[in-house]
């Protein structure tokens, strides 16, 4: 199979991709009828997703159409001499995918637990900033990409402590039901986006898998972190009342 372009994806890599905007968008039509069917007032924890699965479906859609990436230097990869002017595809879509789509994701989790709007501001910016410093390490060549992660993977850290913290035992205040729910939801996304910084790192970062192999490993991340995260999450907050959080 030879490459269908300069910088490297696959025929084979695409169809992956066709069928990770498949997903994306088959969910997407599927919460939107679901939204409309509920009355007003009830629908914020569906609106926020298709807003999520819409700019999903939209980089899928860019990267299998090969566009969203860039190649970029790859000196220092792996051995320095042998891969002098060696270029790697940088997928920078993903990057405006997630500063859009993880803020989003975070208020889907937080907007229900009564945690103050200010502690949900503060843990979004961190969350934009942490995107922000994965996309400038990314198409930074030298090893000073590795300072952008270790920001990132403090404001991470920070976001962790929020999940876990403040949010949790505000979730607890407010009952049960919605402690319950709460923890499932925030221990599953805690989990899954401690994945993305290791992708990142053989990605791009190390540059020690190919960019097919970052499309699988990313597109499975991708499926858990948005469509499956959520179906879970509106599945169980269908048992209980919504229009407590005035939303
Ligand atoms: C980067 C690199 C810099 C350090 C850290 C990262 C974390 C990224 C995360 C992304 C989550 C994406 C999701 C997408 C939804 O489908 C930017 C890779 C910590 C956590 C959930």
């Amino acid at each position: 199979n030879p490459p269908t372009s300069a910088i490297d994806i696959t025929t084979h890599g695409s169809d992956w991709l066709w069928a990770v905007f498949a997903v994306m968008l088959l969910s997407d039509l599927i919460v939107i009828v679901w939204a409309y069917r509920l009355p007003r007032g009830h629908r914020v924890f569906h609106l926020l997703p298709i807003v999520i699965l819409t700019t999903a479906a939209i980089a899928y859609f860019s990267m299998a159409a090969d566009l969203g990436g860039t190649p970029v230097q790859a000196e220092f990869f792996g051995n320095r001499h042998q891969n002098q002017g060696a270029t790697r595809a940088i997928w920078y879509v993903r990057y405006i995918d997630w500063v859009i789509t993880t803020p989003l994701l975070l208020m889907e989790l937080l907007l229900g637990t009564g945690l103050p709007l200010s502690d949900i501001f503060v843990t979004v910016f961190m969350d934009i900033a942490m995107i922000i410093a994965g996309l400038v390490g990314a198409l930074v060549p030298s090893t000073y990409k590795w300072g952008y992660f270790a920001g990132g993977m403090a404001a991470l850290f920070f976001i962790w402590y929020i999940l876990l913290g403040p949010a949790r035992v505000s979730a607890e205040l407010i009952g049960a039901d919605v402690r319950g729910i709460y923890t499932r939801s925030a221990a599953f996304l805690a989990f899954l986006w401690l994945l993305y910084p290791i992708a990142w790192g053989l990605s791009d970062g190390g540059n020690v898998i190919h960019p097919d192999s970052e499309m699988v490993f990313y597109g499975v991340l991708d499926i858990l972190a948005k469509p499956v995260f959520i179906f879970i999450h509106i599945l169980s907050l269908r048992t209980i009342d919504m229009s407590r959080f005035g939303l």
